[in-house]
């Protein structure tokens, strides 16, 4: 049984690992999430959310903006947010703490920017490690007043709020993080801000805005926001994360017997990158009941064991995949033959330097993995063994262990399994319930 209680996860008993049948629903998407919160806040009118995902990071982004004079009222069945417009946003009291949450950190500087009071952000010691640079330089570039308070410029932030000037901005990296905090900031400005990417990152933000009634337009990996319109509030149907249902695909995928269907999960193109390369990968997945939810694809994904093999992974594909490489590189030890993952050095600033945690693990439970400067080669195994696995406070680190342990006689132990509240607070249960069907 699983133990999410205590430090330890054990898959115990028999020697054999117990298959996953039967189906679940995984938690409402994190990114449609925060920011179902945030343009709620700025748009006009009350907009309600249904399956918003009660994590610790979306719970933070509702406290920031609690912060900022906006009635929040969460039931856990639907989350209201009594919008204010556009320049509704009251100054806070106190500082702005967003905890372990990247997207809350990054998106909310993009809004604070152009607001007509100060504020300041700060988060956990993970955040003050991650870097702020790459929203602090187009900012800047848009007459924003935002410093770093850290040696190191990553949070806390200072942010006086001031009106902006539009811009062009190409972006260094593919980042939905560094493009919806430009085209936040692109409401507040004077003229059109455009923001360019190497390849297209997920376009939650794109397509959200234009539903709240943006003027906004995009081309390939270009996104053009207008400034001044009026948002109007919604109604929000959050379809499952696909980056949570990745655990399920890949357990399904790589223990043998089993078999799991997935319920209602966003598969959005810029997001669903790991259905492409389970697939290449030779995995046996089905999409059921395609449909558009709320403006996003959404479906149910058939799951079953299957004969891995490795493969490439780079280029284009990563921004569509990027949080799923922990649970692909697991998928990875176990496939037949060599898998090669590059144009991913993104992981190293996430909330661990994952090709160093995804490294450390697997090597720890006996893979064949080396570390690389933008990603990993990994010649897979039949079978790895049990280890102790740090997961560095990273709850994807957590979650990608606690499958790669479905697979091994005695299973592994988690240093800091409780880190999975952040995206994924029923994710032990889940697995329980599904394994609980094959007894
Ligand atoms: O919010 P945070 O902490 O950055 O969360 C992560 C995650 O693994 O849950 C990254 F560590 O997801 C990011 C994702 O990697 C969420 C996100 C978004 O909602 O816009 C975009 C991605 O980050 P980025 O930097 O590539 O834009």
């Amino acid at each position: 049984m699983f133990q999410n209680r205590c430090a330890t996860v054990v898959h115990m008993q028999s020697q054999t690992p117990t298959p996953l049948r039967g189906e679940i629903s995984v938690p409402g998407d994190k990114s449609i999430s925060h920011r179902s919160i945030m343009f709620g806040a700025i748009a006009n009118g009350v907009t309600r959310v249904k399956n918003f995902l009660q994590g610790a990071d979306c719970l933070s982004t509702i406290s920031c903006f609690q912060k900022l004079g906006i009635e929040i009222e969460n039931d856990k069945t639907s989350v209201l947010i009594h919008g204010k417009g556009l320049h509704g946003l009251q100054p806070p009291a106190q500082t702005l703490d967003v905890g372990n949450s990247g997207t809350t950190i990054r998106l909310l500087s993009g809004i604070l920017a152009g607001q007509n009071f100060t504020s300041e952000l700060r988060g956990d010691a993970s955040i003050q490690k991650r870097p702020m640079e790459r929203i602090i330089t187009p900012l800047q570039q848009m007459g924003a007043d935002i410093t770093s308070l850290n040696e190191n410029g990553c949070a806390p932030l200072h942010i006086a709020g001031r009106k902006l000037n539009g811009t062009v901005y190409h972006s260094p990296v593919s980042s939905a993080q560094v493009k919806s905090c430009v085209l936040l900031a692109g409401l507040y400005a004077d003229g059109q801000t455009t923001v360019i990417e190497p390849f297209l990152s997920r376009n939650h933000t794109e397509l959200m805005l234009q539903g709240f009634g943006a003027h906004l337009s995009t081309d390939g990996a270009a996104a053009t926001i207008f400034p001044d319109c009026d948002l109007q509030a919604q109604e929000i149907f959050v379809p499952g994360d696909i980056s949570s249902a990745a655990f399920f695909i890949a357990a399904g995928l790589i223990v043998p017997g089993s078999e799991i269907l997935l319920k209602n999960v966003g598969v959005n193109p810029t997001r669903a990158g790991i259905l492409t390369v389970a697939r290449e990968m030779g995995g046996n997945i089905t999409l059921l009941n395609e449909r558009s939810v709320s403006g996003e694809p959404v479906a149910d994904i058939l799951v079953k064991h299957s004969s891995l093999h490795g493969t490439t992974i780079g280029g284009d594909m990563i921004p569509a995949l990027i949080d799923e490489l922990p649970v692909i590189a697991v998928m990875a030890s176990v496939a037949e033959g060599q898998t090669v993952i590059r144009d991913a050095g993104e992981l190293k600033v996430k909330e661990s330097n994952r090709i160093d945690t995804i490294t450390e693990n697997l090597s720890a439970m006996g893979a064949d993995i080396t570390a690389t400067e933008d990603g990993m080669v990994i010649t897979g195994k039949e079978t790895l063994h049990s280890a102790v696995i740090s997961c560095h406070n990273d709850h994807r680190i957590a979650m990608s262990f606690a499958v790669a342990g479905l697979t091994v006689a005695g299973g592994v132990s988690l240093d800091a399994p409780d880190c999975v509240t952040i995206s994924y607070p029923s994710f032990y249960t889940d697995i329980d319930s599904l394994r609980r069907n094959s007894e």
